[in-house]
């Protein structure tokens, strides 16, 4: 898909998930809508995947460290097929298999996640593995800011960089909030880029809601042989929904039946901007 088709894609899933958590009644929508771009950056425009083929051997990888938001990721595994679109429907109800954080028994989905700090280690495994089995394929480990605040991120970034991985990229969702509000209140993480750099990563830093930019740094991977890439995806949390935007509450509000009307208002007016070529981003 080219950008335009991208940031189109992205209104259509964060419509898809607003749906489906006031559905359910329960979702973290603030890290999902914070993380639309990403994914659907990743999925539509960069990795090298087959939704028919989910286990095929020389998929790109995809870790969903900051299994919390899960929905996002949902949506867009059912809009690419890996299970029917009807299914969304039945998010975090009794009996479901998509429940609230990512779970192996979905096609699509690498590994369970949910406590958070565990995906960049599984992720330093898969790439190593890829190195000595000389396979193509490149591994991606989103991750929170909040996140950062695990020790066992940092165990892995250093193993990452000690075996050279350059097939593997971490992203970090960098929109400042955590659970409980600022993630420099909570736990400073800065100087954030200079820590990352200090332990053997190459470090791009982004805008993580502008498509392009996405799209522009996911394609120049490796960009330094022999070092894995961070990328610092610097974010909105509740982006594309003006009331959800930067809100801390928002991390697992449900919007009501009014709140989902403007934000499905609001998002078709971006949808509305892009088709009339207004270069606006949602
Ligand atoms: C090990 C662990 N501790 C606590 C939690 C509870 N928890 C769920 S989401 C969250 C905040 C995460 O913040 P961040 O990583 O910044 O994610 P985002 O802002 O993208 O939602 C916390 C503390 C958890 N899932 N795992
Ligand atoms: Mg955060």
């Amino acid at each position: 898909m080219d950008v335009l088709e991208l940031r189109k894609k992205a209104i259509q899933i964060r419509k898809d998930l607003l749906i489906m958590i006031h559905g359910a009644k329960t979702g973290h929508t603030g890290g999902s809508l914070s993380n639309t771009d990403i994914l659907t950056a990743l999925y539509y425009g960069v990795m090298r995947i087959n939704p028919s083929q989910p286990k095929w051997e020389d998929r790109d990888r995809f870790i969903a460290s900051k299994g919390h938001s899960v929905e996002s990721l949902w949506c867009i595994l059912a809009d690419l097929g890996f299970f029917p679109k009807e299914e969304l429907a039945t998010f975090s109800r009794f009996g479901t298999r998509l429940i609230g954080h990512p779970n192996n028994k979905v096609p699509g989905i690498e590994m369970n996640t949910g406590a958070l700090g565990h995906g960049l280690a599984i992720s330093v495994g898969m790439a190593l593995a890829a190195k000595r089995d000389s396979k193509p394929y490149l591994v991606y480990c989103l991750m929170g800011d909040g996140e950062q605040a695990e020790g066992s991120v940092w165990e892995a970034a250093m193993a990452g960089a000690h075996y050279k991985l350059d097939n593997l990229i971490g992203i970090v969702d960098r929109n400042r909030l955590q659970i409980s509000g600022s993630t420099e209140e909570v736990m400073g993480l800065e100087p954030l880029e200079e820590k990352w750099a200090a332990f053997g990563w190459n470090v791009v830093s982004i805008d993580g809601n502008d498509m392009e930019a996405l799209k522009n740094a996911f394609s120049s991977i490796p960009e330094v042989p022999g070092k894995p890439t961070l990328i610092m995806a610097n974010t909105v949390k509740g982006k594309g929904v003006s009331f959800a935007e930067n809100a801390p509450h928002w991390h697992h509000h449900v919007p009501n039946d009014e709140e989902l009307a403007k934000a499905l208002e609001e998002l078709a007016a971006a949808l509305e901007r892009i088709n009339q070529k207004n270069e606006v981003q949602p």
